[in-house]
């Protein structure tokens, strides 16, 4: 249930792995492509497995589910205006199984999930097919891709399972194992579930720790990239990268399932959700000083380069993306002619008219670095411009 950036991958993987799978969506877009061996999603590789799977009749896509032995809840769990979780779809694609399921079925939620959503459902189940009671399998299986890499990771990166007791646990092993060539780590469903939420938010805390000093080393005159390059040199540090903030549906999202449910507690995760989000308005702001001291000097508007709009490098993909928001603040309120976007990864954008990235760079007084894509490291340090550089393309 769910051909997104996960359901789609696992069904092409499990379909070439011998399962024979209905990938069920609701967007007939994405099922129309997918049935045609159409890529709805940017994943390198991916789209001559999915030909190849959708050729010899292992996958097919609809718009409804059929009966089968297994169903998988792969949709999102978008948060709401207050940041609380929401996993109405994750609630509507079980209601829409729940008159095919049979005794002995497996039914796997994978979607990321505030702690507890798999007892929800399985209440759920057998509150309205009470004669399924202890005669289906239910489990928790979190996916841990990268998006970039989901193929490797797919069948490589260890997963853990967390099932409603020890024979759903048992049973989902037995189906992952079919693909999976990781570890299967057993546990029950609360664990598994607040599990991949940790994951996101031990990343998240330790991005913010990097951020930070990103800001205390503005402040103080020290080069944030060499600091923690020389502070890693130290056995037991390992301190990530600064960048423009934190984006894409994960990281920017999970910690919020924690903290909306646990608020006295998790200080420290919603604290580094706040330093990330500031480290956007700080960098947008530091591009509008910029500008603003440009034109007192010169007395003229600087043409400035705004460089990437994808939430991290080499993708396509503006979920959530910091670098986009950084854009749109900086050009309220300013004559957008002045201001060159580039996003090399995508050819066209609907609200943004995009610049090559080398003609950006050339024409802009002020080049704001905001996804250190690869191209851009292709570009030599021009001492004759003013270089924001908030994801370290340089290092200077
Ligand atoms: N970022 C930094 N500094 C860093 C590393 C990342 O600022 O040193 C930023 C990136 O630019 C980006 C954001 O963090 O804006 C997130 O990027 P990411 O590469 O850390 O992670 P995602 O969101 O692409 O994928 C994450 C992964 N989770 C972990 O690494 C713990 C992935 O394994 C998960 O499967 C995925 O979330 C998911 O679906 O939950």
């Amino acid at each position: 249930m769910g051909l997104g950036y996960i359901g789609l991958p696992t069904a092409i993987i499990a379909a070439k792995h011998g399962i024979e799978v209905v990938g069920v969506d609701v967007n007939p877009k994405v099922v129309d492509m997918t049935n045609r061996g159409e890529l709805h999603i940017i994943e390198p590789g991916l789209e001559e497995l999915l030909q190849e799977v959708v050729n010899n009749g292992s996958l097919k896509a609809s718009l409804t589910p059929e009966i089968c032995d297994a169903y998988f809840m792969v949709v999102p769990t978008p948060f709401k205006g207050d940041h609380k979780p929401d996993i109405s779809f994750v609630e509507a694609a079980t209601r829409t199984v729940l008159p095919l399921l049979k005794e002995g079925d497996l039914y796997v939620i994978e979607s990321t999930s505030p702690v507890g959503t798999t007892e929800k459902m399985k209440e759920l189940i057998f509150t309205l097919r009470p004669e399924l009671r202890d005669k289906i399998y239910i489990a928790y299986c979190p996916e841990r891709v990268l998006p970039g890499n989901v193929i490797f990771e797919l069948v490589n990166n260890d997963r853990v399972i967390g099932g409603i007791d020890e024979a759903s646990t048992q049973k989902a092993v037995e189906f992952y194992s079919q693909f999976v060539k990781g570890a299967l780590h057993r546990t029950n469903s609360k664990t598994a579930e607040m599990c991949k939420l940790t994951e996101n938010s031990s990343r998240d805390v330790q991005i913010a720790f990097a951020n930070e000093l990103s800001l205390i080393c503005d402040k103080a005159g020290i080069n944030v990239w060499e600091l923690i390059e020389l502070a890693n040199k130290h056995p037991r540090v390992n301190i990530l990268q600064p960048g423009c903030g934190v984006g894409g549906h994960c990281i920017a999202v999970d910690p919020y399932f924690i903290t909306a449910e646990y608020p006295e507690e998790a200080k420290t995760i919603a604290l580094a959700r706040e330093v990330n989000n500031y480290k956007s308005q700080w960098c947008a702001e530091k591009v509008r000083n910029e500008m603003l001291q440009f034109e007192l000097k010169n007395g003229r508007k600087p043409n400035v380069a705004m460089m990437g709009l994808a939430f991290k490098p080499n993708i396509d993909d503006l979920r959530e993306s910091p670098s986009k928001q950084i854009v749109m603040k900086v050009m309220q309120g300013c004559n957008n002619n002045n201001i060159l976007v580039v996003e090399p990864n995508i050819e066209t954008h609907s609200v943004f008219k995009l610049t090559d990235y080398k003609e950006a760079y050339s024409k802009a007084d002020i080049i704001v670095m905001l996804t250190a894509h690869d191209q851009f490291k292709t570009l030599p340090y021009d001492d004759s411009k003013i270089i924001l550089d908030f994801c370290g393309i340089y290092k200077k």
